[in-house]
């Protein structure tokens, strides 16, 4: 196989993401007409449809011997290769989207043998574009202004303990069951005092994409996201701007240090000086014998 040229995909992707975003702002969604999936708070709509046609018809046009996983054509059983392979979300954060709550984004991945290799992700109700190249670091370009490396403090402070962060973790959109039970748990635990047992984090935020929430993490504005129940294309891109900007990428469940990109659990963490693995531990400790079980 020639050599991958992972420059000219960032580039395209960056274009693909700026004519997403049009689609996406002159679109009228409404959660009346929107379309649900596994159940009323698994939404799509024809944006979504939309979007992910024009992109997986351009980049099968530019790159027909890569694969494409894409959000609303995958098939139960589709598996990711070792083969380069474009992974895409066309609307994360379908119900944000539907209620014109300004935190969506087309999330477009590039991985190389399941690794994050390119990453853009853009929010065009706040026209910000993330964007990571494997070995070039991370950027944020606001307004279409000038790149801005990430994470944005040039400094980050070093993580000392859960009671100094701001977590981002969702709810998802199964609401019984085990995995809902154990989501409920650890948002108590994360959130009560210490006197209760309790980590007292400064606050949890529900932002209702993975894709942003990874963001969010990548530019330290967020120090931790733990989410189960996402999937790859939720993930891929963010991911590779998460590892650019010093951040690390564990499992949602105890133990694993080495998540796969399909594995459906995630515990992302911020750049820092030091303490990385501590916050990891200390919410693998929150979690304690639970487990998140979802199927890849
Ligand atoms: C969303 C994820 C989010 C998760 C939601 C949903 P969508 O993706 O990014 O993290 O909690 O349930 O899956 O459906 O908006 O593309």
């Amino acid at each position: 196989m020639a050599e991958i040229n992972l420059q000219e995909i960032h580039d395209l992707l960056i274009s693909i993401a700026h004519e997403a975003g049009r689609m996406q702002m002159s679109a009228t969604p409404s959660y009346l007409d929107s379309g649900t999936k596994k159940n009323s708070a698994d939404l799509v709509t024809e944006t979504d449809q939309a979007v992910e046609l024009m992109v997986s018809t351009k980049l099968r046009t530019a790159y027909p011997s890569y694969s494409f996983i894409g959000e609303e054509t995958y098939a139960p059983g589709q598996t990711l290769t070792d083969a380069p392979t474009f992974i895409v979300d066309p609307i994360d954060g379908t119900t944000n989207f539907v209620h014109a709550f300004p935190a969506f984004c087309i999330s477009l991945g590039f991985v190389v043998k399941k690794a994050p290799s390119v990453g853009v992700i853009y929010n065009p109700y706040l026209d910000e574009m993330y964007t990571a190249i494997k070995g070039k670091g991370a950027f944020l370009s606001r307004g279409g202004e000038e790149n801005i490396r990430l994470p944005l403090k040039k400094n980050p402070e070093p993580l000392k303990d859960l009671s100094t962060c701001l977590i981002g973790a969702e709810w998802g959109s199964d609401r019984s069951g085990g995995n809902f039970e154990l989501k409920c748990k650890v948002f108590a635990k994360l959130a009560a005092s210490k006197e209760d047992g309790g980590a007292m984090v400064h606050s949890i935020r529900c932002m209702g994409s993975a894709a942003l929430n990874l963001a969010a993490v990548a530019a330290g504005q967020q120090d931790v996201f733990w989410e189960g129940g996402c999937w790859a294309w939720d993930v891929a891109a963010g991911w590779c701007i998460l590892s650019e900007a010093g951040g690390i990428m564990a499992s949602g469940n105890p133990g694993d240090w080495d998540p796969k990109i399909d594995g459906r659990k995630y515990l992302a963490v911020r750049g820092a000086p030091s303490g990385q693995k501590e916050i990891v531990e200390e919410i693998w400790g929150i979690i304690g014998e639970g487990r998140l079980e979802y199927e890849s």
